[in-house]
């Protein structure tokens, strides 16, 4: 028999959608364990320029009430995939393919995996159409 395989994917999953929960369905079935790195605020301001409407200790709660997630930690920096990696024991990384490529060099420590997104939805999308803008 195999040995059982841990899941790793990260995302900032702000104003959670079925996008999000989809790709944390298919991460789910690749291994037996899913851990999921959801990003803190700091590193959202950093990256996108804004606050997330939902602050880091919500959505780690919604990500980990959700039924295929196995555990939650707050991803700090994207320069530290590795280090996370290496810590929860994944045996594959799990990313959408708007990232294809961009953590190849990760493949001596686990598998890693691009997987579509889903077409047509997204966190900002949301925003501009609940402020009627979209
Ligand atoms: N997603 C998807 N389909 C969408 C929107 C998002 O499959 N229509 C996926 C993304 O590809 C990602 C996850 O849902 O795998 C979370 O999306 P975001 O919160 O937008 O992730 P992002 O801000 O890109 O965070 O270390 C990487 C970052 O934490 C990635």
């Amino acid at each position: 028999m195999s040995e059982p395989r841990t899941v790793i994917t990260f995302g900032t999953f702000d104003v959670f959608h079925v996008g999000h929960l989809r790709m944390i369905e298919r991460a789910a079935g690749l291994g037996e364990r899913l851990v999921v790195g959801v990003s803190a605020d700091a590193l959202n301001v950093r990256k996108k320029g804004r606050e997330p409407v939902f602050s880091e200790q919500e959505r780690l709660a919604i990500i980990a009430a959700l039924r295929p997630v196995d555990g939650v930690f707050l991803e700090e920096s994207l320069e530290l995939k590795r280090d996370y990696i290496v810590e929860y024991g994944a045996d594959v990384l799990v990313m959408g393919d708007d990232w294809a490529g961009r953590f190849d060099e990760l493949k001596d420590v686990c598998e890693v995996v691009y997987l579509s997104r889903t077409p047509a939805i997204s966190t900002t999308a949301l925003i501009e159409k609940i402020s009627g803008n979209g």
